[in-house]
């Protein structure tokens, strides 16, 4: 498959479809000569650009680049980094969701808000309050209710919050990456209701259980293949939920199946085989009836992990439900 986006490079792609079009939200990489650590301190981006696309079938495009909507200079919070991005659209108004260090070098999650779908954003003069770790994703319900899931392990911070709130940051479990041991259950990304306004949370951050299916229990934290690891995505189809994510370290993105889109969620399988590049990370969107994985991977690039490129490959269910595992080609 070739990259969606060639005329920079682009990363963690939030695909939405806003008026008939459809909207993509990506991180916007560039190559600083920052170290390459597991901190993912190579990630350093500065901005945000919007880019949409008409329709993707047969093929799609054309691609068209709206700018630059946010940038970290304008941000009063923000020191450096802005990571894997979100939209949502409520009470015709754009809200752009977005990860970034603070000043104290800790991820908070932000919110920018803008008329239009292709931006400009103003952002909120500080992050949302209670908000930690990385790759939020917004989901709007059928009722009206909209859900912010967030979080990432290893340099996305979560494992430092053992506890849901913020105030249970204890910054030693930086070093540790994560939980590991053969009676520990993985840690589960994190969800939170929205305020109506969509600025703030409503209510207490929650913990997600993500389940084994052949014991009903949650997922070890040493099951590499199939725990949680960061970007969260969150659709509905026929009134059942998916939550779908990276699993890091095994560059595996699986999807896992609930009633509820506060979870549990049981794990369903794999969507998409690894990648060129040690990330992986997606949105999935329906669009004029078929499905859609926005992904990305470092063809582009030839293999430099923090330069990726944007890619879109239509996804297919089996009879039962389950997403079909698919490749990068
Ligand atoms: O783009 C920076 C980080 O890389 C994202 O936040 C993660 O999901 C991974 O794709």
């Amino acid at each position: 498959m070739p990259p969606l986006i060639t005329s920079t490079f682009t990363a963690d792609p939030s695909a939405h479809v806003f008026n008939g079009r459809v909207y993509i939200y990506p991180s916007h990489d560039r190559d600083t000569g920052t170290e390459n650590n597991d901190n993912g301190d190579q990630y350093d981006m500065a901005d945000y650009h919007v880019f949409s696309v008409p329709s993707l079938h047969p093929s799609p495009g054309p691609v068209t680049d709206h700018g630059v909507v946010l940038r970290a200079e304008d941000i009063p919070w923000v020191s450096k980094q802005l990571w894997a991005p979100d939209a949502a659209s409520k009470n015709g108004k754009y809200y752009l969701y977005f990860p970034a260090r603070d000043k104290d070098g800790v991820f908070r999650i932000g919110v920018a808000e803008g008329d239009s779908p292709e931006g400009p954003f103003t952002p909120d003069p500080e992050p949302i309050s209670g908000s930690y770790s990385i790759d939020p994703a917004a989901f709007v319900d059928d009722d009206g209710q909209a859900y912010l899931y967030f979080g990432g392990i290893w340099g996305g911070q979560l494992q430092c919050y053992q506890g849901a709130t913020a105030s249970s940051y204890d910054a030693s479990w930086q070093k540790r990456g994560e939980r590991s041991g053969p009676s520990e259950a993985a840690q589960g990304p994190r969800v939170a209701k929205l305020t109506d306004d969509m600025h703030q949370f409503d209510g207490d951050v929650k913990e997600i259980t993500i389940l084994a299916p052949e014991t009903g229990e949650p997922i070890p934290a040493d099951d590499h293949a199939r725990r949680f690891f960061e970007a969260a995505w969150l659709h509905k189809r026929g009134g059942e939920y998916y939550f779908s994510y990276s699993t890091g370290d095994t560059h595996f993105l699986c999807f896992a199946r609930g009633k509820s889109p506060l979870g549990p969620f049981t794990y369903g399988g794999r969507i998409l085989e690894p990648v060129l590049g040690w990330t992986t990370h997606h949105s999935i969107a329906e669009v004029e009836g078929r499905t859609y994985l926005f992904y990305h991977d470092c063809e582009l690039s030839k293999g430099v992990d923090h330069l990726r490129s944007v890619k879109v490959k239509e996804i297919f269910y089996d009879d039962k439900g389950d997403i079909i595992t698919t490749t990068s080609d």
